[in-house]
């Protein structure tokens, strides 16, 4: 038999699907496996593992999955030296880790909290911020439903994700500070199995040229010469633009440019308004 990399996912919930999505934007082709826990690539030596997102850190660290896809916060709490390295933020499950105290709390700064009760699911990343301000309060660690306690009087603040603020906001909860930004993030393990390095490198270029090409744009327009640099400005997050010339006419040429970012209506009105024509904006299926 075969060695097979393994990439460890979370089963359901909120990064299920974009993990699977990300896979097979990827070219990896997935077959369900005999049981629920186990994927397998039909085109590649790769299998995929779906589990807890909390288990995932661990799985990877011990050797168990070469490589995982897990939000950094999960990451954070699991922590210290034993914490996979996190080779790149994949741009989806994007939220942040919020101190949250209620309404009509007289918050004046971290200190505020001091010899106060904090609910969180994320005592690790709390206390390491709670020392890094130099608070002394005491961490209330609840599995769910952190929200409500503070109107149950377990705790005076939480330390929760939020992504719209929906749920502070529906329990009477302000944020106050941001402990932690995340997002989705592939990381690795120590070592992969042996015999799969080359198959380890083509699953990180190909994840890591989907991820450039998600927000990625063609653009392609009509200038006079003398504008160009103004146009090398507008267009976001290009690199040198590749200018050729145009047949027939001395003072125009082509531009083309992949931009990195979203391009919007004002940055077209914008280049029109500089002396572009013809302009268009495609998307980038692949790029390496
Ligand atoms: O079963 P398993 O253990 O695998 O899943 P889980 O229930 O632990 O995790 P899941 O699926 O809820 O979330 C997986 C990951 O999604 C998290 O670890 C984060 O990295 C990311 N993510 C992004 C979020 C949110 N946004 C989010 N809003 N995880 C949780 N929330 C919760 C938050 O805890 C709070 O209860 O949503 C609520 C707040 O949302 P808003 O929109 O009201 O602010
Ligand atoms: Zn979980």
């Amino acid at each position: 038999m075969t060695a097979r990399l393994r990439i460890a996912i979370q089963k359901s919930g909120r990064l299920a699907e974009r993990s699977l999505g990300i896979l097979e934007s990827a070219g990896f082709r997935l077959v369900k496996g005999a049981n629920e826990l186990l994927y397998r690539v039909e085109n590649a030596p790769i299998d995929l593992l779906r589990i807890r997102d909390d288990d995932i850190p661990a799985f990877v660290a011990d050797g168990v999955a070469d490589f995982g896809i897990v939000g950094r916060n999960v990451l954070a709490e699991f922590g210290g030296a034993r914490a996979p390295e996190e080779l790149m933020a994949l741009g989806f499950g994007r939220c942040e880790l919020k101190l949250a105290v209620p309404e009509g709390f007289a918050y004046g700064g971290p200190s505020s909290l001091a010899g106060r009760r904090i609910a969180t699911s994320y005592p690790r990343v709390l206390s390491r911020f709670l020392k890094e301000n130099a608070v002394e309060a005491d961490i209330v660690t609840l599995r769910g439903a952190v929200e409500v306690a503070p109107r149950l009087k377990m705790a005076h603040a939480i330390c929760d994700l939020v992504s719209t603020g929906a749920t502070l906001e529906a329990n009477g909860l302000v944020a106050v500070e941001t402990v932690l930004r995340s997002e989705a993030a592939l990381v690795r393990a120590p070592s992969v199995h042996a015999g799969l390095d080359s198959v380890a490198e083509s699953v990180v270029q190909r994840i890591r040229g989907v991820v450039a090409s998600l927000g990625a744009k063609y653009v392609m327009m009509n200038a006079p010469r003398a504008v160009l640099p103004e146009i090398s400005r507008i267009l976001p997050g290009a690199d040198a633009p590749t200018v050729t010339p145009l047949a027939g006419r001395e003072d125009a040429v082509a531009v083309h440019a992949v931009c990195q970012e979203s391009v919007f209506w004002e940055t077209l009105e914008r280049l029109k308004a500089a002396g572009a024509s013809s302009i268009l904006v495609l998307p980038i299926e692949k790029m390496m």
